[in-house]
Protein backbone atom coordinates (compact mmCIF):
# COMPACT_ATOMS: atom_id res chain seq x y z
CA UNK A 1 0.00 0.00 0.00
CA UNK A 2 0.94 3.31 -0.87
CA UNK A 3 -0.35 6.50 0.75
CA UNK A 4 0.12 9.94 -0.92
CA UNK A 5 -0.54 13.98 -0.60
CA UNK A 6 -0.31 15.43 -4.10
CA UNK A 7 -0.52 19.06 -4.53
CA UNK A 8 1.09 21.15 -7.04
CA UNK A 9 0.78 25.20 -8.45
CA UNK A 10 2.15 26.60 -5.49
CA UNK A 11 3.53 29.49 -7.50
CA UNK A 12 5.23 31.08 -4.39
CA UNK A 13 5.66 34.96 -5.34
CA UNK A 14 2.96 35.22 -7.51
CA UNK A 15 0.96 38.69 -7.64
CA UNK A 16 -2.74 39.41 -7.97
CA UNK A 17 -3.45 43.01 -9.89
CA UNK A 18 0.18 44.04 -8.12
CA UNK A 19 -1.10 42.68 -4.45
CA UNK A 20 1.78 40.35 -3.05
CA UNK A 21 0.25 36.83 -2.08
CA UNK A 22 2.33 36.47 0.90
CA UNK A 23 0.70 36.18 3.93
CA UNK A 24 -2.20 34.13 1.36
CA UNK A 25 0.25 32.19 0.54
CA UNK A 26 1.91 31.37 3.97
CA UNK A 27 -1.19 30.93 5.35
CA UNK A 28 -2.15 28.29 2.70
CA UNK A 29 1.79 26.39 3.01
CA UNK A 30 0.29 26.04 6.98
CA UNK A 31 -2.88 24.22 5.87
CA UNK A 32 -0.63 21.94 3.96
CA UNK A 33 1.44 21.26 6.59
CA UNK A 34 -1.52 20.18 9.23
CA UNK A 35 -3.47 18.58 6.31
CA UNK A 36 -0.05 16.39 5.84
CA UNK A 37 1.06 15.94 9.66
CA UNK A 38 -2.37 15.19 10.29
CA UNK A 39 -2.58 12.28 7.33
CA UNK A 40 1.01 10.87 7.63
CA UNK A 41 0.76 9.99 3.68
CA UNK A 42 3.79 7.97 2.75
CA UNK A 43 4.57 10.41 -0.03
CA UNK A 44 4.15 14.35 -0.69
CA UNK A 45 3.93 14.69 -4.98
CA UNK A 46 5.08 18.14 -5.38
CA UNK A 47 4.26 18.52 -8.62
CA UNK A 48 6.10 21.22 -10.06
CA UNK A 49 5.39 25.49 -10.29
CA UNK A 50 6.59 25.92 -6.75
CA UNK A 51 7.89 28.93 -7.67
CA UNK A 52 5.98 31.95 -9.90
CA UNK A 53 8.89 33.03 -11.60
CA UNK A 54 12.45 31.85 -12.56
CA UNK A 55 14.34 33.92 -10.55
CA UNK A 56 12.15 33.78 -7.05
CA UNK A 57 12.38 36.41 -4.68
CA UNK A 58 14.57 36.32 -1.60
CA UNK A 59 11.19 35.82 0.70
CA UNK A 60 9.71 33.26 -1.58
CA UNK A 61 12.73 30.74 -1.74
CA UNK A 62 12.41 31.40 2.68
CA UNK A 63 9.18 30.77 2.47
CA UNK A 64 9.87 27.57 -0.11
CA UNK A 65 12.62 26.32 2.70
CA UNK A 66 10.87 26.97 5.77
CA UNK A 67 7.80 24.93 4.15
CA UNK A 68 9.89 21.90 2.87
CA UNK A 69 11.99 21.72 6.25
CA UNK A 70 9.14 21.33 8.35
CA UNK A 71 7.67 18.90 6.02
CA UNK A 72 10.60 16.50 5.96
CA UNK A 73 10.53 16.58 10.01
CA UNK A 74 7.38 14.80 9.52
CA UNK A 75 7.29 10.91 8.56
CA UNK A 76 6.82 11.32 4.80
CA UNK A 77 9.09 11.24 1.60
CA UNK A 78 8.80 14.43 -0.52
CA UNK A 79 8.81 14.13 -3.94
CA UNK A 80 9.49 17.37 -5.79
CA UNK A 81 9.84 18.31 -9.71
CA UNK A 82 9.88 21.54 -11.45
CA UNK A 83 7.48 23.40 -13.27
CA UNK A 84 8.00 25.59 -16.34
CA UNK A 85 7.91 28.51 -13.90
CA UNK A 86 10.68 27.18 -11.81
CA UNK A 87 14.22 27.99 -11.92
CA UNK A 88 14.80 24.57 -12.57
CA UNK A 89 18.88 24.25 -12.06
CA UNK A 90 18.39 26.42 -8.74
CA UNK A 91 16.06 23.93 -7.91
CA UNK A 92 17.92 20.80 -7.75
CA UNK A 93 20.94 22.69 -5.97
CA UNK A 94 22.17 20.44 -3.36
CA UNK A 95 19.26 17.81 -4.33
CA UNK A 96 22.04 15.01 -4.43
CA UNK A 97 22.83 15.52 -0.33
CA UNK A 98 18.91 16.48 0.83
CA UNK A 99 18.30 13.49 -1.35
CA UNK A 100 19.44 11.30 1.14
CA UNK A 101 17.20 12.74 4.08
CA UNK A 102 13.99 11.73 2.53
CA UNK A 103 13.08 14.83 0.14
CA UNK A 104 13.72 13.98 -3.66
CA UNK A 105 14.03 17.14 -5.80
CA UNK A 106 14.50 16.76 -9.40
CA UNK A 107 14.70 20.30 -11.22
CA UNK A 108 15.55 19.22 -14.29
CA UNK A 109 15.72 16.20 -16.93
CA UNK A 110 18.82 15.12 -17.69
CA UNK A 111 18.07 12.41 -20.09
CA UNK A 112 17.45 9.77 -17.24
CA UNK A 113 13.65 9.34 -15.49
CA UNK A 114 14.91 9.40 -12.00
CA UNK A 115 13.67 6.94 -9.69
CA UNK A 116 13.26 6.58 -6.07
CA UNK A 117 11.44 3.67 -3.90
CA UNK A 118 9.44 3.60 -1.15
CA UNK A 119 8.81 -0.30 0.28
CA UNK A 120 7.39 -2.00 -2.58
CA UNK A 121 6.41 1.62 -4.63
CA UNK A 122 8.45 2.91 -7.38
CA UNK A 123 8.28 6.83 -8.06
CA UNK A 124 9.35 8.55 -11.12
CA UNK A 125 9.70 11.85 -11.37
CA UNK A 126 9.70 14.05 -14.47
CA UNK A 127 10.15 17.72 -14.38
CA UNK A 128 8.71 19.99 -17.56
CA UNK A 129 9.97 19.22 -20.29
CA UNK A 130 9.96 20.12 -23.94
CA UNK A 131 10.51 18.48 -27.42
CA UNK A 132 14.25 20.04 -27.64
CA UNK A 133 15.14 19.00 -24.00
CA UNK A 134 14.12 15.06 -24.90
CA UNK A 135 16.26 15.51 -28.19
CA UNK A 136 19.87 16.13 -27.47
CA UNK A 137 19.92 13.10 -25.09
CA UNK A 138 17.78 10.68 -27.45
CA UNK A 139 19.77 12.19 -30.95
CA UNK A 140 18.76 8.60 -33.20
CA UNK A 141 15.58 8.78 -32.06
CA UNK A 142 12.48 10.48 -34.88
CA UNK A 143 10.75 12.67 -32.32
CA UNK A 144 8.00 14.48 -34.14
CA UNK A 145 5.95 15.39 -31.33
CA UNK A 146 5.96 16.24 -27.24
CA UNK A 147 3.93 12.96 -27.24
CA UNK A 148 6.80 11.17 -28.90
CA UNK A 149 9.36 12.76 -26.88
CA UNK A 150 7.39 11.49 -23.57
CA UNK A 151 6.56 8.10 -24.64
CA UNK A 152 10.35 7.83 -25.14
CA UNK A 153 11.41 8.75 -21.75
CA UNK A 154 8.99 6.48 -20.58
CA UNK A 155 9.49 3.65 -22.51
CA UNK A 156 13.96 4.43 -21.29
CA UNK A 157 13.34 2.75 -18.38
CA UNK A 158 12.19 -0.77 -17.37
CA UNK A 159 9.02 -0.35 -14.84
CA UNK A 160 8.35 -3.91 -12.69
CA UNK A 161 4.34 -4.11 -12.97
CA UNK A 162 4.65 -6.23 -9.87
CA UNK A 163 5.12 -3.04 -8.00
CA UNK A 164 2.96 0.02 -7.48
CA UNK A 165 4.39 2.66 -10.12
CA UNK A 166 3.79 6.49 -9.61
CA UNK A 167 4.71 9.18 -11.85
CA UNK A 168 4.75 12.84 -10.70
CA UNK A 169 5.14 14.92 -14.16
CA UNK A 170 4.19 18.52 -15.28
CA UNK A 171 2.47 18.49 -19.03
CA UNK A 172 -0.38 19.73 -20.38
CA UNK A 173 -2.67 16.58 -20.86
CA UNK A 174 -5.23 15.59 -23.64
CA UNK A 175 -9.19 16.67 -22.59
CA UNK A 176 -7.50 18.61 -18.93
CA UNK A 177 -10.04 21.68 -18.60
CA UNK A 178 -8.01 25.15 -18.05
CA UNK A 179 -8.36 26.94 -14.58
CA UNK A 180 -7.93 30.31 -16.00
CA UNK A 181 -4.76 31.08 -14.38
CA UNK A 182 -2.42 28.89 -16.15
CA UNK A 183 -0.23 29.38 -18.91
CA UNK A 184 -0.72 26.80 -21.34
CA UNK A 185 0.33 28.33 -24.43
CA UNK A 186 -2.07 28.20 -27.61
CA UNK A 187 -0.51 26.61 -30.30
CA UNK A 188 2.70 25.57 -28.87
CA UNK A 189 3.20 22.20 -27.95
CA UNK A 190 0.29 19.86 -28.09
CA UNK A 191 -1.40 18.33 -25.17
CA UNK A 192 -0.30 14.70 -24.92
CA UNK A 193 -2.48 12.31 -24.67
CA UNK A 194 -2.71 10.44 -20.82
CA UNK A 195 -2.91 6.98 -22.83
CA UNK A 196 1.00 7.57 -22.36
CA UNK A 197 0.53 6.78 -19.19
CA UNK A 198 -0.73 3.39 -18.77
CA UNK A 199 1.50 1.52 -17.38
CA UNK A 200 1.18 3.62 -14.15
CA UNK A 201 -1.00 3.24 -11.57
CA UNK A 202 -1.03 6.79 -10.79
CA UNK A 203 0.30 10.17 -12.22
CA UNK A 204 0.39 13.00 -9.67
CA UNK A 205 -0.02 16.28 -12.33
CA UNK A 206 1.26 20.03 -12.17
CA UNK A 207 0.38 22.79 -14.87
CA UNK A 208 -3.20 22.80 -14.76
CA UNK A 209 -4.45 25.02 -12.13
CA UNK A 210 -8.16 23.32 -11.71
CA UNK A 211 -8.13 20.01 -10.07
CA UNK A 212 -9.47 17.10 -12.23
CA UNK A 213 -8.93 13.72 -13.24
CA UNK A 214 -7.89 13.45 -17.10
CA UNK A 215 -9.21 10.57 -19.10
CA UNK A 216 -8.60 7.79 -16.33
CA UNK A 217 -9.16 8.64 -12.48
CA UNK A 218 -5.38 7.78 -12.04
CA UNK A 219 -4.02 10.61 -13.66
CA UNK A 220 -4.79 13.42 -12.04
CA UNK A 221 -4.58 17.17 -11.53
CA UNK A 222 -4.63 17.89 -8.35
CA UNK A 223 -4.63 22.45 -9.40
CA UNK A 224 -3.05 25.10 -7.59
CA UNK A 225 -3.08 26.01 -4.50
CA UNK A 226 -4.42 29.31 -4.93
CA UNK A 227 -7.37 30.66 -7.40
CA UNK A 228 -4.75 33.17 -9.04
CA UNK A 229 -6.94 35.12 -11.40
CA UNK A 230 -10.43 36.21 -11.57
CA UNK A 231 -10.88 33.55 -13.77
CA UNK A 232 -10.53 30.94 -11.53
CA UNK A 233 -14.44 29.90 -10.12
CA UNK A 234 -13.53 26.80 -8.45
CA UNK A 235 -12.64 26.28 -4.86
CA UNK A 236 -9.11 24.87 -4.22
CA UNK A 237 -8.54 21.24 -2.76
CA UNK A 238 -5.41 18.73 -1.97
CA UNK A 239 -5.44 15.37 -2.83
CA UNK A 240 -4.97 12.52 -1.02
CA UNK A 241 -4.68 9.12 -2.18
CA UNK A 242 -4.42 5.27 -1.47
CA UNK A 243 -3.09 2.61 -3.86
CA UNK A 244 -3.47 -0.75 -2.69
CA UNK A 245 -1.16 -3.44 -3.60
CA UNK A 246 -3.48 -4.67 -6.28
CA UNK A 247 -2.86 -1.17 -8.30
CA UNK A 248 -6.49 -0.16 -6.76
CA UNK A 249 -7.11 3.17 -6.10
CA UNK A 250 -8.96 5.74 -3.50
CA UNK A 251 -9.00 9.08 -3.73
CA UNK A 252 -10.30 11.79 -1.86
CA UNK A 253 -10.43 15.60 -2.01
CA UNK A 254 -10.03 18.10 0.76
CA UNK A 255 -10.91 21.27 0.40
CA UNK A 256 -8.32 23.69 1.10
CA UNK A 257 -9.76 27.26 2.63
CA UNK A 258 -7.77 29.99 1.86
CA UNK A 259 -6.66 33.45 3.75
CA UNK A 260 -9.03 35.56 1.29
CA UNK A 261 -10.89 34.36 -1.07
CA UNK A 262 -11.16 35.80 -4.76
CA UNK A 263 -14.48 36.67 -5.70
CA UNK A 264 -16.57 39.01 -7.58
CA UNK A 265 -18.91 41.24 -7.36
CA UNK A 266 -21.80 42.14 -9.57
CA UNK A 267 -24.35 44.89 -9.80
CA UNK A 268 -25.15 48.50 -9.87
CA UNK A 269 -22.69 51.14 -8.48
CA UNK A 270 -25.27 51.84 -5.74
CA UNK A 271 -25.94 48.45 -5.27
CA UNK A 272 -22.23 46.95 -4.63
CA UNK A 273 -20.89 50.44 -2.49
CA UNK A 274 -24.29 49.76 -0.24
CA UNK A 275 -23.56 46.14 -0.23
CA UNK A 276 -20.69 46.03 2.20
CA UNK A 277 -17.28 45.54 1.98
CA UNK A 278 -14.85 41.89 2.51
CA UNK A 279 -11.44 40.91 2.83
CA UNK A 280 -11.60 39.09 0.27
CA UNK A 281 -10.36 40.06 -3.18
CA UNK A 282 -12.81 41.41 -5.43
CA UNK A 283 -13.68 41.74 -9.08
CA UNK A 284 -16.36 44.28 -9.69
CA UNK A 285 -18.65 43.76 -12.31
CA UNK A 286 -20.60 47.12 -13.06
CA UNK A 287 -23.79 46.39 -14.64
CA UNK A 288 -24.69 50.54 -15.06
CA UNK A 289 -25.73 51.48 -18.60
CA UNK A 290 -23.72 54.90 -17.66
CA UNK A 291 -19.82 54.29 -17.08
CA UNK A 292 -19.27 55.59 -13.66
CA UNK A 293 -16.08 58.26 -13.53
CA UNK A 294 -15.26 58.06 -9.91
CA UNK A 295 -16.14 53.92 -9.30
CA UNK A 296 -11.91 52.59 -9.29
CA UNK A 297 -11.27 55.10 -5.99
CA UNK A 298 -14.67 54.45 -4.56
CA UNK A 299 -14.13 50.63 -5.27
CA UNK A 300 -10.40 50.42 -3.90
CA UNK A 301 -11.58 53.02 -1.11
CA UNK A 302 -14.51 50.35 -0.18
CA UNK A 303 -12.65 47.25 -0.80
CA UNK A 304 -9.04 46.90 0.64
CA UNK A 305 -8.48 43.71 -2.08
CA UNK A 306 -10.18 45.57 -5.20
CA UNK A 307 -8.81 43.55 -7.94
CA UNK A 308 -10.49 45.05 -10.83
CA UNK A 309 -13.59 46.55 -12.56
CA UNK A 310 -15.47 45.61 -15.70
CA UNK A 311 -18.56 46.68 -16.90
CA UNK A 312 -21.62 44.37 -18.50
CA UNK A 313 -23.77 46.81 -19.60
CA UNK A 314 -25.23 47.44 -23.79
CA UNK A 315 -21.88 49.47 -24.67
CA UNK A 316 -19.26 46.44 -23.39
CA UNK A 317 -21.38 44.11 -25.01
CA UNK A 318 -21.51 45.22 -28.57
CA UNK A 319 -17.69 45.14 -28.38
CA UNK A 320 -16.15 41.97 -26.30
CA UNK A 321 -15.46 40.22 -22.95
CA UNK A 322 -12.34 42.42 -22.36
CA UNK A 323 -11.64 44.34 -19.35
CA UNK A 324 -12.35 47.92 -19.16
CA UNK A 325 -10.30 50.02 -17.21
CA UNK A 326 -13.30 52.50 -16.24
CA UNK A 327 -13.97 56.05 -17.23
CA UNK A 328 -14.36 57.30 -20.62
CA UNK A 329 -11.99 56.30 -22.93
CA UNK A 330 -11.94 59.46 -25.56
CA UNK A 331 -11.47 61.98 -23.28
CA UNK A 332 -8.22 60.85 -21.99
CA UNK A 333 -4.98 61.71 -22.54
CA UNK A 334 -2.54 58.43 -23.15
CA UNK A 335 -0.47 59.19 -19.93
CA UNK A 336 -4.05 59.86 -18.16
CA UNK A 337 -5.17 56.48 -19.15
CA UNK A 338 -1.68 54.86 -18.71
CA UNK A 339 -1.22 56.38 -15.13
CA UNK A 340 -4.57 54.92 -14.41
CA UNK A 341 -3.65 51.34 -14.82
CA UNK A 342 -0.19 51.70 -13.68
CA UNK A 343 -2.10 53.01 -10.21
CA UNK A 344 -4.08 49.89 -10.75
CA UNK A 345 -1.93 47.70 -11.10
CA UNK A 346 0.99 48.14 -8.83
CA UNK A 347 -1.54 50.06 -5.71
CA UNK A 348 1.08 53.66 -6.34
CA UNK A 349 0.89 56.62 -7.78
CA UNK A 350 3.49 57.29 -10.72
CA UNK A 351 6.71 58.96 -9.24
CA UNK A 352 7.93 62.14 -11.27
CA UNK A 353 10.50 60.15 -12.86
CA UNK A 354 8.87 57.33 -14.12
CA UNK A 355 6.26 60.24 -15.49
CA UNK A 356 8.89 61.07 -17.56
CA UNK A 357 10.11 58.24 -18.94
CA UNK A 358 6.34 57.48 -19.96
CA UNK A 359 6.48 61.02 -21.85
CA UNK A 360 9.36 59.98 -22.80
CA UNK A 361 8.41 56.37 -24.87
CA UNK A 362 5.26 58.32 -26.01
CA UNK A 363 6.68 61.43 -28.16
CA UNK A 364 9.07 58.57 -29.35
CA UNK A 365 6.44 56.28 -30.59
CA UNK A 366 3.87 59.18 -31.47
CA UNK A 367 6.04 61.62 -31.80
CA UNK A 368 5.29 65.46 -30.83
CA UNK A 369 1.90 65.43 -32.68
MN1 LIG B 1 1.30 26.57 -12.90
Amino acid sequence: MLSFIHISDLHIGKRLSGYELHDDQEYMLRELESIIEKRKPDAVFIAGDVYDRINPAEESTALLSGFLERLQSGSSEIFVIAGNHDPGEKLSYLSNIVDKSGLHIQGRFSGVLEKRSIGNSDIYMLPYIRIADVRRYFPDNPIESLSDAIKLVLDSVSIDEERINVLVAHQAVLGAVTGGSEDVSIGGETPIPSSVFSSFDYVALGHIHRAQPVGVKSVRYSGSMLKYSVAEREGKVVLYGKISDDGSLDIEEIKLKPLHDVVIRKGSFSEIMSGGSTDDYVHVILTDERDIPDALSSLSALFPRFLSLEYDNARTRSFSDSIVIGGDESERTPDEYFAELFEMMTRKKMSDEQKAVLDESIREIWGDA
